[in-house]
């Protein structure tokens, strides 16, 4: 068994190789990104960079059902937009195994929120496993699919930005071989309708009690002993936190969840003081706050209930701190890269003059900041459109909605049909920079290569933006300064719904693809 050095994704993507998967589906989004750039470019494992993380999971939970293992991946937002099938696919149960592996961005590094993902496994009634460095990101993993076929049930693995975008010493394992293919209908558990729904729901909450037991035969959560009566309970990640403060106070490491009551209660019965360190929401400290009279941590002021919880405050909780402090480098917040075709765009908007300028989630959203100020609102993926449709169905009129290619694929497409639909008058304009740049520079659908790299047919997006039935599209170099304002002008000014696609290649990608390299 072979040791090597492993960033956190490519350990989460490692262990799902070795646990003999057959196929694995994403959409990107920072810090999870790099899973399924690990499995295209280094395994035979079929994949694909899918339009959205609704159809990613459901890809992969299409796979499930043949029998055969798949690996989703997402970031924390992300499943948020696959809530709707993730919910009820508890319900339903798996049959090969179906591990969703999810990236958490406390401190929002690159991010629209800091949720935690932790409260969607519980919201789900499955288990979910949070490893704390790279050997446990990968071992959890491959360990998360053989639990997902012994309960019939999705399995999330958990991590952060921290774990993720970090290098960590991993052993490599044997790869297992695939699952055959088996693939059989079952009307009663696969069907999600009124009838069904009801003895579903037992089902799943009498696999409960198996899930503890479970979770506790491989020990995830366990008591290591210290002196003394103070106490730390260490979720996932927080247990490296914990081992760097040295000290020898008893510690209960939680990397598994639905956590034994029974085992918090015998932890915190003998001691007079617990700490609990913990990345994201308060979760175990609510718990735990039921249990012991004194807790320490997010909940009682200890430790700061925003950004990442990461070693600094947790060492400075105990009085230490780290030599090298992160005050200490500069920062440097991202900005639209020299050359962007994104600024151009921008510039010629603001000359166009629109009333308000609703944006989504991109590169091109660094067109808020200083100097360009040239967005009034950002939400999450795809809102653009469906914000400008309600300001605009207020009577205020010169609205446009900016989106980049990829966002529109991924949730753009229905606010379009609904704007067309509901007769809204707005101004649409889509950067098609032919990739998904802020994450990457993974390819988009009318890019016409897929995730492996292999030749797809393209999509048209001027095609697809007809098919929705808008009153014009029209495709704009936003380097014609006088094309694109023109065309922005007459979007503005002519009732109805008008897309402008601004279409230059990302800079950094443009001598690539005029050589025809793959990327
Ligand atoms: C629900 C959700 N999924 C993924 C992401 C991560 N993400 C941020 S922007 C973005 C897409 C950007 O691509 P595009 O719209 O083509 O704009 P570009 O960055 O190329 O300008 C993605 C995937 C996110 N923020 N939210």
């Amino acid at each position: 068994m072979s040791k090597v050095l492993m960033l956190g994704t490519d350990a989460v993507a490692r262990g799902a190789i070795e646990a003999g998967i057959s196929y694995a589906a994403s959409y990107p989004g920072t810090p999870a990104t790099q899973i399924l750039e690990y499995i295209a470019k280094n395994s035979s494992v079929p994949c694909e960079w899918s339009i959205n993380e609704k159809v990613a999971y459901e890809v992969a939970y299409g796979v499930s059902l043949t029998g055969r293992r798949a690996l989703c991946s997402m970031k924390h937002v992300g499943l948020n937009v696959a809530s709707d099938p993730f919910m009820t696919s508890s319900y339903l149960g798996v049959r090969g195994g179906l591990v969703l592996a999810v990236g958490d961005d406390p401190g929002a590094y690159s991010s629209q929120n800091e949720q935690d993902s932790r409260f969607y496994a519980r919201f789900a009634k499955i288990p979910c496993l949070e490893p704390y460095d790279g050997e446990t990101a990968k071992e959890f993993t491959k360990i998360a699919f053989d639990i997902s076929e012994e309960l019939g049930l999705p399995v999330m693995v958990r991590s952060q930005t921290r774990l993720l975008h970090c290098y960590s010493s991993v052993t490599l394992g044997e790869i297992r071989p695939e699952n055959p293919l088996s693939l059989k209908k079952d009307p009663p558990q696969l069907i999600a309708i009124p009838r069904h729904v009801i003895p579903l729901h037992k089902a799943l909450n009498a696999k409960q009690a198996r899930i503890t037991e479970i979770l506790k035969r491989y020990s995830f959560n366990e008591i290591i002993s210290g002196e003394g009566k103070r106490g730390i309970i260490a979720c996932g990640l927080a247990y490296t936190y914990a081992m760097e403060l040295e000290e020898n106070l008893p510690i209960l490491k939680v990397t598994a969840y639905p956590i034994d009551e029974a085992l918090l209660r015998e932890f915190v019965k003998e001691l007079e003081e617990v700490i609990v360190l913990e990345e994201g929401y308060p979760l175990v400290e609510e718990r735990v706050r039921c249990l012991h009279p004194k807790v320490r941590g997010k909940l009682s002021g200890d430790l700061p209930l925003e950004g990442e919880l990461g070693p600094d405050p947790v060492l400075r909780l105990f009085g230490k701190k780290r030599n090298i402090q992160p005050e200490d480098t500069p920062p440097r917040p991202p900005v639209l890269c020299p050359g962007c075709p994104h600024r151009e765009f921008y510039k010629a908007l603001l000359e166009a003059n629109p009333t308000f300028v609703t944006g989504d989630i991109g590169c091109y959203t660094l067109g808020a900041l200083p100097p360009l100020n040239a967005l009034d609102t950002c939400l999450c993926m795809g809102a653009s459109i469906s914000k400008a449709i309600g300001i605009a169905k207020q009577g205020i009129s010169r609205v446009a909605a900016v989106i980049g290619d990829s966002t529109f694929w991924h949730t753009g497409i229905p606010a379009l049909l609904d704007a067309v639909w509901n007769k809204a008058n707005i101004l649409v304009c889509i950067l098609d920079n032919s990739v998904v740049a802020m994450t990457g520079h993974q390819p988009t659908p009318h890019l016409g290569i897929t995730a492996k790299g292999e030749e797809t047919k393209a999509i048209s997006m001027v095609e697809i933006c007809k098919a929705c039935g808008v009153d014009s599209v029209i495709e704009v170099d936003p380097l014609k300064k006088e094309e694109l304002l023109a065309a922005l002008k007459r979007g503005l000014e002519t009732p109805g719904v008008h897309v402008v696609i601004a279409k230059r290649p990302c800079v950094l990608i443009a001598g690539k693809l005029k050589k025809g390299e793959k990327f």
